[in-house]
């Protein structure tokens, strides 16, 4: 099957030249020459079949032989790589997609800063690197697990297309991490991608390795609350990557952060279009005070302070997955060339080697919170955490712009650092969202006003009732200001079948 025949859409053909240099004329489209390498080729073709069972399996329910308004990546370029059609999600074009090569690439940090980057695996930092691109590959596939449920109660049309089009392309990472596995790293390589489709979500025999990917994602503002703060981990990671010595590694996870973006870009303004529908249907019934939270909730829409406490939980999630602030394994990683800090080619000032640098964590010491200079290496976590709380506020100065625009005196902030963690540092410990030290009764007495209470899911999951009529909305969430593509606001993303 031609590229055409799967991603041409109304707007028509696409034209030969937007390629670059993706195959799409092979089963497994690639700009990696895959069918100049028949073993590797033969491998991933006889990996496809179980992937595919795999998405049938644990996939999105239903709608699958529904045609949704999908992009496909059709060039690695970045002008313009994308391109927008009608697709069934089980012939979605999974491809291997990797940034192009710079040529003269050096290892820019870490023991072996100068280098000429890896082509193949280093020997000695093979169990790291298999590890860690494991790892990330697992999260992949288990985002689309937690999302399975979702499309029945989306609150429009436009609202499942982007769900499945977060699901397909969390499907095209998991590919990105199977390449890398099959072709460097032999037969575990196939063990690991074999093992990666056989993980579950929230299973108790075989879970996800990391903590936040066992959580459910019961409703809609829990896939918004996830895209914001999980995918953002998934950028902040993907980032330090990025900046590996291993340059396929690097070059892979260069193209997936173009599609993380548009992940947060569904979370951000899913969130956001929360607020404005409350905040308008607040305005309309001349209700200021956020805290009346019966009368909002009977207005059908979700009410602030609701929204500060689903935030607090999957903030504290999602911190949990920077793993210990202080690690080993985090310097080893660094100090071996393997994954970087944000941004490492553009930070300025320090040598890139960080044996004599020092970095400030927060730590829990005689019952108090105390921060302390630990040496950088091992902190390596830690600063990638506080990057990622930076990077955070930006998305949520937005939001609440839009409460302050319509006069609601109400600000949206991050809890404490410590607040509801269970890994590193302040794991296990009482903390409230702005710092204080608690005792165990003065959490339980507390915990239902920071996190999500019973009462808040049975709200929340009262109004998650599927709207599906082109251009129509849910009460709870306002329509986008710009379509997909530019679309027109009753455009049918996805056709039901
Ligand atoms: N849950 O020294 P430690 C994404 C384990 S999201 C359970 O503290 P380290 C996405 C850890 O594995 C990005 N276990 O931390 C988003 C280690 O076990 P081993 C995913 C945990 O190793 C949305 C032990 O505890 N990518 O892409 O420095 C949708 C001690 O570890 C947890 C990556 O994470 C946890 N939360 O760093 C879709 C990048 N935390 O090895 C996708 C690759 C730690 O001793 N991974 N442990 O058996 C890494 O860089 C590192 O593995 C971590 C942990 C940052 C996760």
């Amino acid at each position: 099957m031609s590229a055409e025949d799967t991603v041409s859409d109304a707007a028509g053909a696409i034209s030969p030249d937007r390629f670059v240099d993706i195959s799409y004329d092979e089963v497994i489209p690639n700009n990696v020459a895959l069918g100049s390498d028949k073993q590797l080729q033969r491998a991933l073709e006889g990996w496809r079949p179980k992937y595919l069972d795999w998405w049938t399996g644990m996939g999105p329910v239903g709608f699958q032989q529904s045609e949704v308004y999908l992009r496909t990546a059709v060039g690695v370029d970045p002008a313009g790589w994308a391109k927008f059609g009608y697709v069934k999600m089980p012939t979605y074009r999974w491809g291997i997609l990797l940034a192009p090569k710079v040529e003269g690439r050096t290892i820019p940090f870490g023991r072996h800063k100068g280098e000429p980057a890896w082509q193949e695996v280093p020997g000695e930092h093979r169990a790291l690197l298999r590890r860690l691109i494991v790892v990330q590959g697992d999260t992949e596939p288990a985002s689309v697990e937690q999302q399975r449920f979702l499309g029945a109660t989306a609150p429009s049309l436009y609202d499942m297309r982007n769900l499945f089009q977060v699901n397909v392309e969390e499907g095209r990472h998991l590919w990105a991490m199977v390449y890398l596995l099959v072709k460097y790293f032999g037969k575990d390589g196939r063990e690991e991608a074999q093992a990666l489709l056989e993980r579950q979500s929230g299973q108790m025999d075989n879970p996800r390795i990391l903590g936040a990917f066992n959580e459910s994602t019961p409703d809609w503002l829990s896939f918004f609350m996830f895209t914001f703060f999980t995918d953002r981990d998934g950028k902040m990671q993907l980032a330090a990557l990025a900046e590996s010595g291993f340059d396929p590694l690097s070059r892979t996870c260069r193209f997936m952060l173009t599609e993380e973006a548009h992940h947060m870009f569904v979370g951000e303004t899913g969130v956001q279009r929360t607020i404005e529908a409350t905040c308008a249907a607040m305005v309309k019934a001349g209700i200021k005070d956020p805290n009346e939270v019966e009368a909002v909730r009977k207005l059908g829409v979700v009410d602030l302070p609701l929204l500060q406490r689903k935030a607090n939980f999957h903030a504290s999630v999602t911190r949990d997955l920077f793993g210990s602030e202080i690690s080993s394994n985090a310097a080893e990683a660094f100090g071996s060339g393997i994954k970087g800090r944000f941004n490492e080619v553009n930070l300025k000032g320090d040598d890139h080697v960080l044996q004599e640098a020092t970095y400030p964590v927060t730590r829990f010491v005689d019952g108090k919170l105390v921060v302390e200079d630990a040496p950088a290496l091992r902190a390596l976590n830690s600063r990638l955490l506080d990057d990622f709380i930076v990077d955070c506020q930006g998305g949520i100065d937005r939001w609440n712009k839009s409460v302050e625009k319509v006069g609601i005196d109400f600000k949206f902030v991050q809890p404490h650092k410590g607040f509801n963690r269970r890994i590193g540092e302040l794991g296990g410990k009482r903390i409230s969202p702005t710092g204080e030290v608690l005792t165990e009764d003065q959490w339980n007495a507390m915990s239902g006003a920071w996190l999500p209470n019973d009462e808040d899911m049975e709200f929340i999951r009262s109004l998650m009732k599927p709207c599906h009529e082109p251009g129509k909305y849910a009460s709870w969430i306002a329509p986008p200001r710009v379509g997909v593509n530019s679309q027109a606001g009753d455009f049918e993303y996805v056709k039901i079948a």
